[in-house]
């Protein structure tokens, strides 16, 4: 998922960010910013966690037009001590870890073409902005994700880049949380997607299983579709207490020798919220 060679591209600063040069976007990225902004905020209210929708609010983010980084990282700041700095796209784990052990989310620095809304291959501002940045105005999750990148220079010590990055893709980027109104939407893959915004809650296709952490670190994930397994916490606290309580070089040692979980497979002592049907991976598989 990440960058190879660790030379920042041209026109990068060395830790890879790169000015994010407001004034040069135009009418065209402009609105399809607000194409894919009016498109979520319209259908995420009842699905995204409601920690999600106040970060909305409380980052202006409903204004017209691309958000203006510096803007933005004013309000955050204050909030939480978080700031946004652009990149080109997918930086090396080692710089996405420096940047977020010192509060800095990197954001891609362009935005999709208009006939790219559904998918595309690298993180852009709409994934990073509207899908990341509100969460980390929460406190609790401001604190979680700095805590991940400290523990990502860590794993990399460890040789244990695989195992972390699975902790992220299934919280930060496909995570479910519990509330009294059923099941929420937080990953940010996901809040950014129509369709997986819908897929993820609604959907009998998949699995959704209760977060451990060890768990979610032997379990693979997919890179080019709905996610087949989703994991639910039960609060904001939990994910920063499993990261902050565990003491990662046993669990590392353990895991190296415990096999990966594919996908789909739900273990013994799983708490199970969905045994999904996998029926929408099924067809895609079959083409
Ligand atoms: N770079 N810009 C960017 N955004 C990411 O989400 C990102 C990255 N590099 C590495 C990475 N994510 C993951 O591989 C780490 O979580 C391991
Ligand atoms: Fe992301």
């Amino acid at each position: 998922m990440a960058a190879t060679d660790s030379t920042p591209p041209p026109g990068a600063a060395p830790d890879w960010t790169i000015p994010q040069d407001w004034a040069s976007y135009t009418a065209t990225e402009h609105a399809t910013w607000d194409t894919l902004f009016a498109r979520q905020s319209a259908m995420l209210p009842g699905r995204a966690a409601d920690e999600f929708l106040a970060g909305i609010e409380m980052l202006h983010l409903s204004r017209p037009g691309i958000p203006d980084f510096d803007e933005l990282s004013d309000k955050l700041y204050k909030a939480t001590g978080w700031q946004v700095v652009a990149v080109p796209g997918l930086v090396p784990d080692d710089v996405f870890f420096e940047h977020l052990a010192n509060r800095r989310f990197v954001a891609g620095q362009f935005i999709r073409k208009p006939d790219q809304l559904d998918y595309l291959e690298e993180p852009d501002v709409f994934h990073d902005v509207f899908g990341h940045v509100p969460m980390l105005a929460h406190p609790v999750f401001a604190d979680y994700i700095q805590a991940y990148g400290q523990g990502g220079l860590r794993a990399m010590r460890h040789g244990a880049i695989e195992k972390l990055a699975r902790l992220y893709w299934y919280t930060v980027e496909f995570g479910l949380i519990r509330s009294g109104a059923g099941l929420k939407i937080y990953g940010a893959g996901i809040v950014s997607s129509r369709g997986e915004s819908l897929f993820a809650l609604d959907d009998p296709s998949p699995n959704r299983i209760g977060f451990d952490l060890e768990r979610v670190m032997r379990t693979l994930y997919r890179i080019d579709d709905y996610q087949q397994t989703y994991f639910v916490i039960d609060s904001f606290d939990q994910l920063l207490r499993a990261t902050l309580d565990t003491d990662f070089a046993p669990l590392y040692a353990r895991l190296k020798d415990l096999p990966d979980l594919a996908i789909t497979d739900i273990l013994p002592d799983d708490t199970v919220i969905t045994r999904g049907t996998q029926a929408y991976a099924l067809e895609r598989a079959e083409g």
